[in-house]
This record gives structure tokens, sequence and C-alpha cells, in this order.
């Protein structure tokens, strides 16, 4: 048995009238392929320009280690050379990514290559945010701090997303004050005894090309999983629904600082806490009777 997972819609282009009112205010993801076709970064941007443009620039990395109560909310894991990142990612498969590279900030150079897509949405220009990964590199399941409408553009590889809607959230094992599910689940393959709520689930998929974007509704759960070395770059617009707006506020203002708190006040108990509570809080919604101790380890 597999997720529950339906093609994401796809388009060559779209105005921006029929995507606002088909996509943006009925809050459903889209993969336009043709947008990016006459910016610059259609034809410059891949691994090897930007390993010209940014060699020298040490940058931090994610690896796919669990959570700790070592680390604070979203510690960056190792850092290294971009050029010598770029080499490790053409040469061999790793887990190292880079998440939430600021292109303002480390890149504006780049900032030329591509146009502000007007579609419908109030993008923030100061956050186009750059992602990269290695084949095979996953980036688990969460949805984003702040509720955003996002675009994210692939260059170079080719790039796997599984989507969730929000209302999905009760069938998938969801930590509690953070933004992410089990760490321990496989979204490509999960097993389902040992998480019966995902039976549940339904979601989306689709497989981005270089030059593609793909839209994701605010507050929307992604995995990310790279097929082959590339890099990202996401566009976002402030959340429109109040509902999203103030559970913005509450993750930006309390909800990590808590955490973060909770972290160095009980360190892995506090982990290991939560962790158990997502399992026991998902079957108790859903009636669910299962013996934890024998089915997670
Ligand atoms: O593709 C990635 O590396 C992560 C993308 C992501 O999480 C985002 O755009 O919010």
């Amino acid at each position: 048995m597999k997720i529950d997972l339906t093609e994401i819609e796809r388009v060559n282009t779209i105005s921006k009238d029929d995507f606002y009112i088909n996509y943006v205010k009925k809050q459903k993801p889209l993969v336009v392929e043709k947008l990016t076709q006459d910016w610059p970064a259609y034809k410059k941007w891949n691994l090897n320009y930007i390993k010209s443009i940014a060699g020298e620039k040490v940058v931090s990395l994610y690896d796919n280690r669990p959570v700790s109560h070592k680390d604070g909310f979203n510690e960056t894991h190792a850092k290294m050379k971009m050029a010598n990142y770029i080499d490790l990612l053409q040469s061999k498969p790793t887990n190292y990514r880079i998440f939430l590279y600021d292109l303002m900030k480390e890149l504006p150079i780049l900032h030329k290559d591509f146009k502000w897509p007007d579609i419908g949405l109030r993008l923030i220009k100061q956050l186009p945010m750059l992602f990269f990964g290695g084949k095979n590199s996953k980036v688990f399941m969460h949805f984003d701090i702040d509720y955003s409408n996002i675009l994210h553009f692939q260059f170079d590889g080719q790039k796997q997303c599984v989507l969730f809607d929000p209302h999905q959230t009760p069938f998938l094992y969801k930590i509690p004050h953070s933004l992410i599910c089990r760490e321990d689940i496989d979204f490509d393959n999960p097993d389902f005894d040992k998480w019966p709520a995902l039976k549940q689930a339904k979601g989306y998929i689709c497989k981005l090309n270089h030059g593609e974007m793909l839209y994701m509704p605010e507050g929307y759960w992604h995995y990310m999983k790279y097929l082959e070395p590339g890099f990202s770059m996401s566009l976002r617009a402030f959340p429109r629904k109040i509902s999203s707006l103030s559970k913005a506020a509450y993750n930006l203002m309390i909800m990590r600082y808590f955490d973060n708190f909770m972290r160095k006040l009980k360190g892995q108990k506090w982990i290991d806490y939560k962790n158990e509570e997502a399992i026991i809080h998902t079957h108790k919604k859903l009636n669910i009777n299962q013996d934890i101790s024998s089915k997670v380890t």
C-alpha cells in the first residue's frame, strides 16, 4: 500500500486572473512549466554557475540527523566552502543540504537573473531564499513557520515534492511545538503498521524539472527529495487567511522560543516526550488503538 497521492495539476503558462481565482483563492497547488523561460536564470542557473560566482563563500549545511536537544531550533550541522560543497554534490549522493540561503544578502548578483512574477501574489522582495541538495537528499516533512504562499522554482536537477493540505494534519503525526512530523516516517514508503493514521492521509505529488515552478499554498506540508543534485529558489507572499496569520505570529513570537527554552530546561527528555505525544495525540483523535512500545522503536 502507498500513501494516497494525486499528481499536482500542471500548466504551461497561466494568466494572473486564472492563477489568482483558481489556485490562490482556492489554495490549490499548481506546477507552471514555462514561467521562467524568458528569465536569464533559465539559461544561466546551474550548479557550475553558482560555483563560479560563490565558490569561496563558506556555507552552512544541514544533514538529516534527527532533532536533538543539543541543537537550537533549526540549527545547522556543518560548514564548507561553496566550491567544495558543489564538488561533493556533483561527485556522489550526499545528505548535506543548504536550507534558506539568503539570496539578497549572500548572492545579490543573482537578482538580475530573475523577474518577480506578476501572478496575483504580493511577493516579499527581501526574501528570495535558495535551497541546495545532493542526489537522494531529503527535506523532512514540514510546513513553513510564517504560513507564506510559496513559489518554488527548480534549477538544474530534478526534485520530487510531496505536499499535504493543512487539513490533513490530523493524519500526519505532527510533533507538538514544532513544524515537523515524526522524522522516522519514510514518506516514500511508509510502514502502515507503525503509522496507521497515514492510511487516511490524502496528498499531492509532482516531479519538478529545471525552470519549473511549484505553487505551495499557505501552511502546506512539504517533503522534498532531490532526485538529482540541484537547487531551488523560493519566493514568498504573506498568508491571506487571518487564521494563518495568527498561527504564523504565534510560531514566530512564542512557539520557537518556548521550544528552545524547554530543550535547555529538559534536554533530550523534551524531544522524546514530544515524539511520543505525536503518536498518542494522533491515535487518540482518530480512535486508533495501538501499543506504542511494541510498534515504534
Ligand atoms: O527544497 C528544499 O530544499 C526545501 C524547500 C522548502 O522547504 C521551502 O521552499 O520552504
